[in-house]
């Protein structure tokens, strides 16, 4: 009924994520500054693949949703979608992936430190794995499809790298699209090297708990300043940050576009 409120219509519900996701307590924090505090108001946890499955149930029946929402990600690809606007900047604006790796990688493996350190790619490149592996493609097929397809680019990260002979490296990431897609095709690149490369899917707390206690040796899912800071502050000392792969990130509230009276963050509340 559109005559009712915005957050009647939604039931009061923001359509959420993982628990540990950063956008998540980006998001608690934002229904605070927005004054959504109303006990009717919650933030749904759920998985990235309900997420996206209840958008796009929502959509095809044109029903009004808000969903944490983010890019690079196949949703805005797949769907017209908007991000409502954050004047209170909670959700502080561009972001960008870093990569993060254990105390001493530099020392013990320094040829995969070099190539880490050297991986950077672009939003519109990740997207196209992360599509790819959405339309059913295996992941490390679509990492290798595009290595082939890139491989100029491929080659300014390993030039002049020596090979390696069998020795092991683990990267952990957290099973988002973006991170299926960056992790895969970081380790095929790492193979194409000579290492044995293992990659572990993990929630986000151990993820990062992983390279501090160094159990693993690196990840590419960092999604800073703003979204896992405070994981970034928590293990603050405990890892070398390589700086950012993937410039140009976003996160916000996001809502399908037939949504025309919502606009921003504070419509929610109209
Ligand atoms: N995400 C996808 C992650 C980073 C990548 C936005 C769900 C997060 O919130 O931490």
């Amino acid at each position: 009924n559109p005559k009712q409120s915005v957050g009647k219509q939604i039931n009061y519900t923001i359509t959420g994520v993982e628990a540990g996701a950063g956008i998540m307590s980006s998001t608690q924090k934002a229904m605070k500054a927005y004054g959504l505090t109303n006990a009717k108001w919650q933030l749904q946890t759920s998985s990235t693949a309900a997420m996206t499955s209840t958008l796009g149930k929502a959509i095809k029946n044109r029903q009004p949703i808000v969903v944490t929402g983010w890019t690079p990600h196949w949703m805005f690809t797949k769907y017209k979608l908007k991000f409502l606007k954050d004047p209170k900047n909670v959700y502080g604006g561009a972001e960008n992936i870093h990569t993060i790796v254990r105390k001493g990688l530099k020392k013990d493996k320094p040829q995969a430190y070099d190539l880490l350190n050297r991986f950077n790619w672009r939003p519109d490149q990740m997207s196209n794995v992360m599509l790819k592996v959405n339309n059913g493609e295996d992941p490390h097929q679509a990492a290798n499809d595009w290595i082939k397809q890139n491989q100029k680019q491929v080659d300014s990260w390993t030039k002049g790298i020596k090979h390696v002979h069998g020795q092991s490296i683990k990267l952990t990431y957290v099973a988002w699209d973006s991170e299926i897609a960056s992790t895969n095709v970081v380790a095929n690149v790492l193979r194409s090297l000579g290492y044995k490369v293992t990659i572990q899917a993990m929630e986000v707390q151990p993820l990062w708990a992983s390279i501090a206690t160094k159990a693993a040796d690196g990840m590419v899912s960092a999604w800073l300043p703003n979204t896992q800071g405070l994981y970034y502050k928590d293990y603050k000392g405990k890892f070398d940050d390589l700086g950012v792969n993937l410039k140009g990130a976003k996160v916000g509230l996001a809502v399908p576009t037939y949504m025309k009276n919502v606009n921003s963050i504070d419509d929610l509340k109209k």
